[in-house]
């Protein structure tokens, strides 16, 4: 018999019509080509790569408002809602690899048919928490929670490809960190709501242990529970991980976000993790797309001497590889 928390399902999400650019659909790619199966299976987690999801591209999917492709950002959710919903319901911790943040929706939509009572740590330089009406975008990858939060029910309208779901979070079961790029509606809604975050000041000021401190506390002080991390690369400083559609200097260290990981890990509660906005094709310099980047450098993770660098972040330690 299997234990749980050591079988992983992987999961490719090639998908980047959340925002405007492409190339962040070579995420997938990018993350398995840097080793991610066979670094999981040497730290004996039984993996189970799902592959690649599949998806298709709408020929008629105007505009809603100023919210570009509605219908296949909402459909390419509804198909990974249910491949997320199944892995966790096969008894896997599921990791999803994408693809841009708009995937979020499904991923967490899918982990809570499973686990109702998950709560969700939002990893980013962003916020993602705009409605249609707040978004100066308009993209659906700075939109995603706003879809999630049942407390945003009357301040969003019916964006055509989501009637497949409704929202289930409550603000209270969610905390960020890493936030230093909020635009005004998200700043308004996050003290509306009372949301816990922890902006990149807040680390400055507290240090990343007492904010997983209180992370931790606001989130599983009353009761256990599982925990969906999502995790968006552009919270790494961008001299960490250039590879990515919206860079923002200031960002987390390489310490600091596997601090995050590696206090995550130790709840024993990870069900479901999200790498988003991984774009291989924006690295600052060519070596810096290069998945033998570190291998080139001289940098070999596999060296065992490296082993207590990522032994209990697995899937985390790609972030860096670009
Ligand atoms: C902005 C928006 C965003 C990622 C950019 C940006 C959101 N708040 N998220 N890059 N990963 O367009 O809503
Ligand atoms: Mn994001
Ligand atoms: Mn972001
Ligand atoms: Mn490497």
């Amino acid at each position: 018999q299997q234990n749980r928390s050591h079988s992983v399902a992987v999961l490719g999400a090639p998908f980047s019509k959340g925002q405007k650019r492409r190339g962040v659909e070579h995420g997938p790619k990018a993350i398995r080509d840097a080793g991610l199966v066979e670094r999981l299976s040497n730290l004996d987690y039984a993996v189970h790569d799902f592959g690649d999801l599949t998806f298709k591209h709408l020929e008629k999917d105007e505009h809603f408002m100023h919210v570009p492709f509605p219908r296949t950002v909402g459909r390419a959710n509804q198909l990974l809602s249910g491949a997320v919903s199944g892995a966790v319901g096969a008894g896997h911790t599921c990791i999803m690899l994408g693809g841009d943040h708009s995937l979020a929706i499904g991923s967490v939509e899918g982990h809570a048919q499973q686990c109702p009572d998950l709560c969700l740590i939002w990893v980013d330089a962003h916020a993602d928490i705009n409605t249609p009406l707040t978004s100066p975008s308009g993209n659906l990858h700075g939109q995603s929670v706003a879809f999630l939060l049942k407390d945003l029910q009357n301040k969003m309208p019916e964006v055509p490809g989501f009637s497949w779901m409704k929202p289930f979070l409550s603000a209270r079961d969610l905390v960020y960190i890493g936030l230093r790029d909020v635009d005004p509606g998200e700043h308004i809604i996050l003290k509306t709501l009372g949301i816990q975050y922890f902006s990149m000041r807040d680390i400055d000021r507290m240090g990343i242990q007492r904010v997983m401190e209180v992370t931790l506390d606001h989130l599983l002080a009353r009761k256990q529970r599982p925990i969906h991390l999502s995790f968006d690369i552009d919270a790494f400083d961008p001299s960490l991980a250039p590879a990515t559609g919206t860079p923002v200097n200031g960002g987390l260290t390489y310490r600091e976000g596997i601090y995050v990981t590696e206090e995550i890990h130790n709840t024993g509660l990870l069900s479901v993790m999200d790498v988003v906005e991984v774009n291989p094709t924006l690295g600052a310099t060519p070596e810096a797309v290069d998945s033998d980047f570190s291998k080139q450098n001289g940098l070999d993770h596999n060296d065992p001497e490296n082993l207590d660098y990522y032994i209990h972040t697995p899937s985390f330690f790609f972030t860096f590889c670009y």
